[in-house]
């Protein structure tokens, strides 16, 4: 009896083209994929569509796709989560599909990909693709390119993958709450042709702050610049991953930059390139060797790099208060105080009394401090030499030559070759020479003699 009714429908989608199939596709919803774990997850092969080689995302998964019809189909759900920033801490943001920042978003250059967006927040939002050449009306922004998504909706963006290269995504709606909260994601875009730009291994994270008072575990939104939380994919050191990395593999690590402030990345060990920026690939003639990348407010950038050199390197932002976590900013300096006998008298009062900072910050390392719940320490991590002393934004690029291709566990510590580590000088300390010297303006400064006697060594 439906069979004629059936074949009528069948064929005026065939008569009405793309844009009927487009709402026939849309019609069932593929599935949510979720996340529980902020570790990183495996690379993930595509199981379908065309060809690629997997990114891996820093303590972050890649979202599952469907092929429906030759589109590429994802499901996000914007939605409120609890993301582990560091083991002894988890924060109450805003995310995608369990996790902040979402899942990164795998594509290939040619593809056409339909991206529904469910909202489960208690307000308004919509996803933004940032550096996409897309149609006005799929760039997301809520009132100038669609209406908002309201609570409970879901809205349907399809646009196709012009051109390869490193991609974000973000809320276009009271975004200063939402990416405040957690909410971004990364989008990788693979050259049609594998072999284009091969790497071994390609790592993405995104740089993003958070102001969370210590003992607490929601974030202030209306935090302007004064962060405490400086985070690689919404999470702090100790808590980053490191970039474990077979000796001798080509590597590729992509950033970008949703934070409120500017970042210079730097990596200890190599010299590298920048082959990636926002607007896409950069030509070998244009690159030149850099130790460190600033990416501004909105940016990305991929550098690349021959691991031939072994060993643990650190890879951090060089703002130094980037590489702590919480703390108060409001302490005063107490460099050259000389507290002796002051402290004692005080602790008589304020049993808990204690001064920080007398002679530096390099003891908070090892002080073991009360300090509140859900929060982790100022300066912190271990390594195979002691208290390493950071937060933040600082992780370690672990160059092994022990390490599997394909494999991405931590392969414990660099055992160090002979002779090839910094030691203690063990020899007398000689008092200092200080040498006549003329200066710029042509006068001579005299030498100090100490004692009288030149040339006499240590005591
Ligand atoms: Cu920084």
């Amino acid at each position: 009896m439906t069979s004629r009714r059936h074949f009528l429908q069948s064929a005026a989608v065939g008569v009405l083209g793309a844009a009927a199939v487009s709402r026939a596709g849309a019609a069932s919803l593929p599935e949510a994929a979720t996340q529980a774990s902020a570790a990183t997850q495996l690379p993930r092969p595509p199981a379908s569509g065309r060809p690629y080689n997997p990114v891996v995302t820093l303590n972050g998964w890649s979202l599952p796709f469907r092929m429906n019809n030759g589109v590429k189909e994802f499901h996000l759900v914007a939605e409120p989560v609890v993301r582990e920033m560091a083991p002894g801490m988890k924060a109450h943001l805003w995310g995608y599909n369990g996790q902040s920042p979402g899942p990164t978003l795998e594509a290939v250059e040619g593809d056409r990909v339909r991206i529904f967006v469910t909202n489960k927040l208690p307000e308004a939002t919509s996803i933004h693709w940032h550096g996409f050449l897309l149609p006005a009306g799929m760039d997301g922004v809520s009132g100038l390119n669609q209406p908002p998504i309201k609570p409970g909706k879901t809205f349907v963006y399809e646009f196709d993958m012009k051109k390869s290269g490193t991609f974000m995504y973000h809320p276009h709606a009271d975004e200063m709450t939402q990416m405040a909260m957690g909410m971004m994601g990364f989008f990788v875009v693979h050259p049609r042709n594998p072999n284009f730009m091969k790497v071994d291994r390609d790592f993405v994270f995104l740089l993003n702050a958070f102001d969370i008072e210590p003992g607490s575990a929601t974030p202030k939104i209306a935090t302007m610049l004064d962060f405490n939380l400086w985070c690689w994919n919404s999470r702090i050191f100790p808590g980053i991953d490191p970039f474990v990395v077979r000796k001798n593999d080509r590597v590729r690590i992509r950033f970008g930059n949703l934070t409120m402030t500017n970042h210079p990345i730097h990596m200890h060990g190599y010299d590298f390139e920048v082959t990636c920026t926002d607007g896409g690939w950069v030509p070998k003639s244009a690159r030149w060797p850099e130790v460190s990348i600033d990416v501004a407010v909105g940016q990305m950038r991929a550098f690349e790099f021959d691991a031939i050199y072994p060993g643990d390197w650190a890879i951090h932002c060089h703002k130094s208060h980037h590489t702590m976590n919480a703390m108060g900013h409001d302490v005063p300096t107490m460099i050259g105080v000389d507290h002796r006998g002051v402290v004692e008298k005080i602790q008589k009062l304020v049993p808990d009394y204690m001064v920080m900072g007398e002679r530096g910050m390099y003891d908070m390392k090892e002080m073991e401090m009360p300090i509140p719940d859900n929060t982790v320490p100022m300066m912190t991590g271990t390594g195979p030499f002691g208290p390493i002393g950071m937060g933040g934004m600082f992780t370690v690029l672990k160059v092994h030559d022990d390490v599997k291709p394909g494999d991405y566990r931590d392969p414990g510590w660099y055992k160090h070759p002979p002779g090839t580590v910094a030691y203690e000088y063990q020899g007398v300390l000689p008092e200092p020479a200080r040498a006549a010297q003329p200066s710029a303006t042509g006068t001579t400064l005299k030498a100090r003699k100490p004692g009288g006697a030149s040339g006499h060594g240590g005591h």
